[in-house]
């Protein structure tokens, strides 16, 4: 079985029942979320074997975020419990001001995963691994998580595993262009398989698509593998300098939050198993189609039978245009 580790922060998301601005909610669905989480949620659900590093507090919200890995078979051995701060809260704004976007606001300054280092990283983590995990979100959340998520890559590189590393730039958490660029950099130059999307390219680099994706490809000196999400303009791999991409499916789009998450967790678990790159993408756009078209980021992620129970049905629809 191939295994597969994802370090990072998982909080509570407080999803309101409608849409709207968030002065006005008084109803809230609570879910679990945190990206690298959904990713490996997402693999586990896939077939891989996989396991988490993360901190959470030792309150209610920590047993809901263990719950929810464990729930899912996930190993949490390496989850450290913090006595002295809390699991992280955020809530969700859908639909207000742009209707169809989806907005953030976090209450995690200071968390517990805010606390995790270089320290709480053991070696033994590490051996027989396939792949190791971590997005942007990660380094931004504190000095101490960036040491840890660079003291990750080197130990995952040391044992051999495949460094899978996804831009996910949050502006809440890095604040300007600059300190995204600076804290990115090491990430993206040290990752075997690299994930971006369109607003993080033209944030790190330019608007303009086609030069963009030429400056990340320059700078990602060992990254054999780039994947560009590019929302309802489909997907896109440059494996080995050829490119491969595939148009994305149309969905009623309730809650686009986790869609990227799970379009890394379908690609990263096909490519672990051998698939071809054609048929890795369209597994990771199956899955973020589902991911958008429901709320909450874990809930939705589907396996392998879901996945063709939807590819079925759009093959459905498409012969019926058809006739
Ligand atoms: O990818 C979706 C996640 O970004 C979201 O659910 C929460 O991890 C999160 C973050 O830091 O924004």
């Amino acid at each position: 079985m191939k295994r597969a580790l994802g370090l990072g922060e998982i909080m509570i998301q407080m999803n309101p029942t409608e849409k709207g601005a968030l002065r006005f909610q008084t109803l809230y669905e609570r879910h679990v979320a945190g990206s690298e989480a959904n990713t490996i949620t997402q693999m586990q659900r896939l077939g891989i074997e996989c396991s988490f590093l993360t901190a959470v507090g030792a309150d209610e919200f920590g047993k809901v975020v263990l719950a929810s890995l464990r729930s899912e078979g996930i190993d949490t051995s390496g989850v450290v419990i913090d006595e002295k701060n809390p699991t992280a809260v955020y809530f969700v704004q859908r639909g207000y001001p742009v209707p169809d976007k989806t907005m953030v606001f976090y209450y995690r300054k200071g968390s517990a995963a805010s606390n995790f280092g270089p320290q709480h990283l053991k070696e033994e983590y590490f051996k027989g691994l396939d792949l190791f995990l971590v997005s942007g979100i990660t380094p931004a959340l504190s000095d101490s998580c960036k040491e840890a998520s660079l003291k990750a890559v080197e130990l995952a590189k040391k044992h051999s595993a495949k460094v899978a590393f996804d831009t996910n730039i949050r502006i809440n958490l890095l604040k300007t262009k600059e300190n995204a660029m600076k804290t990115l950099e090491p990430f993206i130059r040290k990752a075997d398989i690299l994930f971006t999307g369109m607003g993080d390219l033209a944030m790190l680099f330019e608007s303009d698509f086609d030069r963009s994706r030429e400056s990340l490809r320059k700078m990602a000196e060992q990254a054999r593998l780039l994947v560009f999400k590019k929302g309802s303009g489909g997907i896109e791999a440059i494996v080995d300098g050829k490119r491969y991409s595939m148009p994305s499916y149309k969905v009623p789009v309730v809650d686009e939050l986790g869609a990227g998450d799970a379009c890394d967790g379908a690609f990263l678990a096909s490519y672990l198993l051998g698939k071809p790159v054609e048929e890795a993408l369209r597994y990771a756009n199956v899955a973020g189609a589902i991911t958008v078209s429901l709320k909450g980021d874990i809930e939705p992620l589907p396996d392998w039978k879901a996945m063709e129970t939807f590819l079925a049905s759009q093959e459905a629809g498409e012969k019926r245009l058809l006739r």
